[in-house]
């Protein structure tokens, strides 16, 4: 296609400050976790991708990378085909579909997938947003997305305690509130729920509907309340949310609640891959799918996400977990090209300290993140702060996310088991 091939595919995990951020499985770790893949043209133009970390991801980035070698930079099938055969043995015209494992391949093909998309746009002088078909925006929208959280990590994690200090009450929340809206400028508020009882939480979310008037709100408690949990306390959220975020765990559970609630239900858990589409719509489950690029498979899967959303009429917004700036540049570039992104994308971005690429951490203006600019993704890798956070990942013992068992070192017996409420 190019004549340009591919010449080195290097993936190298590394390790960042994460607060301690409460949420139904527990408390974040004092160091989250991702890959930074760097897709190399012969001519030594770089692409570059971020994805998950942990052990189990990075295994499958690490026994695709050589066999992504000699691909051209264009063949995006021959990407998918290259992985495919180095998960499951098989090429995508000899599996199933929806196949076994779709998730797995979706999670390593969006990785390696913004890589090589950013390096076609290198190649071809473009942003990346314009090689995804142009920009329908100005810039994309993300909301504040609020934490309960502790002020430390349980004993040393090696750095000092990050200056947001204890969040546990609504007054402490409205704090935290004002000073994220004031540093970033969002224009929407999303609580993570499924710490506290509901009735508590909810009163958090009336406090800061309060102190944030024509803020839209939304609650995600992750799966943690039951159907009949969530049916008894309805009625209190009627009227206050722009949307209800998973609060049970299934899709037949989720189309109970929609029976009876008053606002659409969002989700980032029981609608994650193409087979669960047909049951998604059949029980009316969300009327909102968050898209998510690390695991629905990169960036031209959202926007036929997108599409799938406007087809069934379903809304669309936007899943994070702690991240940095690539993923960033990834989900804005992707947003600036979806027609009906109808909703503020979620973000952990202002909770990270660290970051990977030069210049810094990205900044928002009134909310929002224009790309950033020059070609592909518009961000170039800060080697240094590479190393550095390199070295984190090999000097923590974490390997794999576990948010119970940092849980259990602050509340002894701790059970994540869902429902909780
Ligand atoms: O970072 O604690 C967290 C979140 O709860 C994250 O793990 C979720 O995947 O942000 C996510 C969500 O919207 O469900
Ligand atoms: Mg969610």
């Amino acid at each position: 296609m190019t004549g340009t091939r591919i010449g080195k595919v290097v993936v190298t995990p590394v390790a960042f400050r994460d607060p301690p951020l409460l949420n139904v499985a527990g408390v974040h770790e004092p160091w989250a976790l991702r890959s930074i893949i760097e897709v190399e043209a012969e001519t030594g133009l770089l692409g570059l991708g971020e994805g998950y970390g942990d052990l189990d991801s990075l295994a499958d980035l690490n026994a695709a990378a050589p066999m992504l070698e000699g691909l051209d930079p264009f063949d995006l099938n021959g990407l998918r085909d290259r992985i495919s055969l180095a998960l499951f043995g098989t090429t995508e015209a000899g599996a199933d579909f929806p196949r076994t494992g779709g998730r797995r391949l979706n999670v390593a093909f969006g990785a390696f997938e913004v890589a090589f998309l950013d390096l076609q746009a290198r190649i071809l002088g473009l942003p990346l947003h314009a090689l995804l078909g142009g920009a329908v925006r100005q810039a994309v929208p993300y909301s504040a997305y609020l934490f309960y959280k502790f002020a430390r990590h349980h004993g040393d994690p090696g750095y000092p305690a990050d200056d947001w200090g204890e969040v546990l009450t609504h007054a402490q929340m409205v704090d935290e509130t004002r000073r994220m809206i004031d540093e970033s400028g969002f224009t929407s508020i999303k609580l993570k729920g499924g710490v506290f009882e509901p009735e508590y939480e909810i009163e958090t979310l009336q406090a800061l509907r309060t102190a944030f008037p024509g803020y839209p709100l939304r609650i995600d408690p992750n799966g943690g309340w039951s159907v009949a949990t969530t049916l008894r306390v309805l009625p209190k959220l009627d009227g206050l949310l722009e949307y209800l975020e998973d609060p049970t765990s299934t899709l037949a559970e989720m189309g109970e609640v929609a029976k009876h609630a008053s606002m659409p239900l969002a989700t980032n858990m029981v609608t994650t891959e193409w087979g669960h589409f047909r049951e998604t719509l059949d029980r009316n489950a969300v009327q909102v799918i968050l898209s998510d690029h690390h695991y629905w498979g990169g960036l031209r899967a959202t926007q036929q996400l997108a599409h799938m959303g406007r087809v069934f009429g379903l809304g669309i917004s936007m899943h994070s977990n702690s991240h940095l700036g690539i993923s960033l540049a990834a989900m804005t570039h992707v947003g600036m090209t979806l027609p009906n992104l109808t909703y503020a994308a979620d973000t952990h971005y202002p909770w990270q300290q660290d970051e990977v690429i030069q210049g810094g951490k990205l900044r928002f203006n009134a909310g929002s993140l224009a790309p950033p600019p020059g070609p592909g993704l518009g961000v170039t890798l800060d080697r240094t702060a590479l190393a550095a956070l390199h070295h984190n990942y090999l000097n923590t013992g974490i390997r794999r996310r576990d948010d119970a068992s940092e849980m259990r070192k602050h509340v002894p017996g701790f059970n994540p088991a869902r429902p909780r409420f």
